[in-house]
């Protein structure tokens, strides 16, 4: 498991060299945003029911056939199993985001995850949109300027955006 710190170390360890200006001048940058990287992760977990139910709610009303009888949602159990795994894969989002690095979510919760549903007969393609609608429910939270003063978010909401790809992708 790696932050993007170790990240920088062991790539720079690879390479039998010092750590680079260029790779300094990136760490300071995020180290001078942090409190707002704080605060993004901060606001996912605590909304991480809202953004669970909200993009669930969204994915069964765009895919019907997976509350009908029959579906892959169908019945409480699966239901449960469902919403259980959308809100896993986002609390490793919020790690991700916290160490400024997907290591943690690629070999926790990604690594095998596709295969797994291959041989439980879950659509990953479901999966994946269940991810897009945790992105938008939780990149529109992380950008809500009410109550705060508002700063430029643009590069760490992109960053956090491409946690979610990553996840949707691996499953898709
Ligand atoms: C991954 N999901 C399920 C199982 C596992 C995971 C290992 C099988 C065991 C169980 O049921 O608990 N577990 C999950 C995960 C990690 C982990 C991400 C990471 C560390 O340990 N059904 C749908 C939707 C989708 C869904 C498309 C978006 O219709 C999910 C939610 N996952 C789903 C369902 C099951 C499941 C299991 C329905 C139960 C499948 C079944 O038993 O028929």
């Amino acid at each position: 498991m790696f932050d993007a710190f170790t990240k920088v170390v062991a790539q720079a360890d690879a390479r039998g060299q010092f750590i680079s200006t260029s790779e300094i001048d990136a760490l300071a940058a995020m180290v001078s945003d942090s409190n707002k990287r704080l605060d993004a992760v901060n606001r996912i977990s605590s909304n991480a029911s809202t953004i669970v139910a909200s993009a669930a709610r969204q994915l069964f009303a765009q895919q019907p056939a997976l509350i009908a009888p029959g579906g892959n949602a169908y019945t409480s159990r699966r239901m449960a199993a469902c919403l259980r795994d959308m809100e896993i894969i986002l609390r490793y989002v919020t790690y991700s985001a916290f160490t400024g690095d997907a290591s943690v979510m690629e070999d926790r919760c990604l690594n095998g995850l596709r295969e797994t549903y291959l041989a439980l007969g879950t659509p990953g393609a479901s999966v994946a949109a269940g991810v897009n609608l945790m992105k938008d429910a939780a990149l529109a939270i992380i950008n809500d300027k009410a109550g705060i003063s508002a700063g430029d978010c643009a590069s760490l909401s992109s960053e956090i955006g491409t946690y979610f790809d990553r996840a949707a992708a691996s499953v898709a």
